[in-house]
């Protein structure tokens, strides 16, 4: 850790991050291992009930200063963020490596995401666009404007420990909010050095506050956040199970939630497919970043006439996939977060061959020479039956179905069949087929995609997705909104006061 402290410039101890000794209480510490060695990086000292408070009463201090900032000044501050970004882009890769076991490639694309969308909140904030409406009433002006929320809490996981962060913060900074962060407790390490840049550059611009962190137990920091009425807004990335809590939670007090949970996400092949892209896609989709992507294809239907073909050609690229040291030049597939994760895997699969799924490729664990911090497995993949119950659940884990299905109208059916969803993506070279998937009677899913596979989306569309998935999206296109209050206002600039929809009250005087 000390060789990526440097690297990326950060304190010791941090400022902006309390980590327990300031309440003079101060929590338990933390440790973060690097999943593809067993290494330890770092240890954290947790954030306790009382650092709770003051963190989140910083930030509500520094919301009062922060919302009025002019939007396209917010907007130049996230700017510098981005470049600072920019300087970091290799030492803070390296750490999310190090810390999730993601290849370096992909740690690289992360942090670029968080550039990006930072070049994107920047150019968001002079365009905070509300509508103006005409009036039925004569002499009046109706429009509408959008105001900070306040405090939004912003709950991340694991697998993208710094991006999704930054699609939260990026965005609710230039929208005027100040904002708490919980990052998963399995990557503290990155989520201290991400805050840090932020906090850097805003602490240098006189608002240290905006972007607090909270690193701590659930029971010190998470659940005080969801019954916290000073958070008007709560973003949470992660299983559907913890979705469900939040949303309860925070609908209590009528708070708002941002939920981008579970995926279980298909890719169709038709027969009249480009074999050769739906194979790059599945593999990428599949057994990229271990399996451990919200929008990682899990399920394959494969149209009859193709089927044999390709789950042959999928079998053999599996068989090439070099599995191993995340920064390591070659290496397609790293580690999983944990041990528990593996075990999770091998659960899966043994519950998906007990109902009837066969294993094709994968299946193990792996150990030995290279492996022996045990979070190592093979990419896998297995031919089941559409009815098969295990594809109904998301494991974490690079575990694919293949599925055989007579027609589009089969795949559409199946795509849609589960209680997730999130991505989707049909491989065909028929127009016809095409816009019949992203018709309204087609894939019910946030994303839809032809000729392209389900994981891999850029910043400048809305991020997330229906039914279990929570409904929330994040990023771009008019995700700013759900970190905005809408006021709508009418002004009467004549003599009379008329009535909308012709309602007559006189008071005589
Ligand atoms: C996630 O896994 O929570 O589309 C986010 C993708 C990435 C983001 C994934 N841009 O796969």
């Amino acid at each position: 850790m000390h060789a990526f402290r440097e690297q990326l410039g950060l304190a010791d101890p941090a400022p902006g991050f309390l980590c327990g000794a300031e309440s003079g209480g101060g929590g338990a510490l933390l440790e973060s291992r690097n999943p593809a060695t067993g290494e330890l990086l770092g240890r954290v000292r947790q954030a306790t009930r009382a650092d709770y408070e003051t963190v989140v009463a910083r930030a509500a201090a520094a919301f009062e200063k922060w919302r009025l900032v002019p939007a396209p000044q917010r907007g130049e501050i996230v700017r510098q963020i981005g470049d600072e970004l920019r300087r970091a882009k290799e030492p803070l890769a390296r750490l999310v490596t190090a810390e999730c076991g993601k290849l370096l490639t992909e740690a690289r694309g992360e942090v670029q995401e968080m550039i990006d969308i930072a070049d994107f909140a920047v150019g968001l904030s002079r365009q905070l666009y509300g509508l103006t409406m005409h009036s039925e009433r004569a002499s009046h002006r109706m429009y509408e404007q959008w105001h900070p929320l306040g405090v939004v809490g912003i709950i991340s996981a694991f697998n993208f420990p710094v991006a999704v962060w930054s699609w939260n913060a990026m965005l609710a900074a230039v929208c005027g909010n100040a904002m708490v962060w919980k990052p998963s407790p399995k990557t503290p390490l990155s989520a201290v050095a991400a805050q840090q840049i932020a906090t850097r550059v805003l602490a240098r611009n006189g608002h240290p506050d905006v972007m607090g962190l909270l690193i701590g137990e659930v029971a010190d920091v998470g659940e005080p956040l969801l019954d916290d009425k000073r958070v008007p807004l709560v973003s949470a990335t992660g299983s559907c199970a913890m979705g469900r809590v939040v949303g309860e939670r925070v609908a209590r007090r009528f708070g708002r939630t941002l939920l981008e949970l579970g995926g279980n996400n298909a890719i169709l092949v038709l027969d009249d497919a480009d074999l050769g892209l739906a194979l790059r896609a599945i593999a990428f989709g599949a057994a990229g970043t271990a399996g451990q992507r919200c929008t990682t294809t899990r399920r394959v239907y494969l149209q009859k006439g193709i089927a044999a073909t390709l789950t042959a050609q999928l079998v053999k690229a599996y068989g090439s996939l070099k599995i191993g040291d995340p920064l390591a030049e070659g290496t397609l597939v790293g580690p999983l977060i944990d041990r528990a994760a593996v075990t999770g895997y091998e659960r899966a699969i043994t519950q998906a061959q007990s109902e009837g799924a066969t294993l094709l490729c994968g299946g193990k664990a792996l150990s030995g020479k290279g492996f022996e911090s045990g979070c190592f497995v093979e990419p896998t993949l297995m031919q089941a039956r559409a009815d098969l119950p295990q594809l109904q659940h998301e494991v974490f884990a690079p575990i694919t179905y293949l599925i055989e299905v007579a027609d589009l109208d089969e795949a559409i059916r199946c795509n849609n069949g589960v209680p997730q969803g999130l991505s989707s993506a049909l491989f065909t070279l028929n127009l016809r087929h095409a816009e019949r998937f992203l018709s309204t009677a087609g894939s019910d899913c946030g994303i839809a995609n032809i000729n392209i596979g389900t994981s891999g989306a850029e910043i400048g569309g809305a991020f997330g997705g229906e039914k279990e998935t929570g409904g929330g999206r994040e990023a771009g296109s008019d995700s700013w909104k759900a970190y905005m209050r809408r006021q709508t206002c009418t002004i009467n600039w004549g003599t009379q006061l008329p009535l909308a929809q012709g309602v007559v009250f006189d008071v005589g005087n």
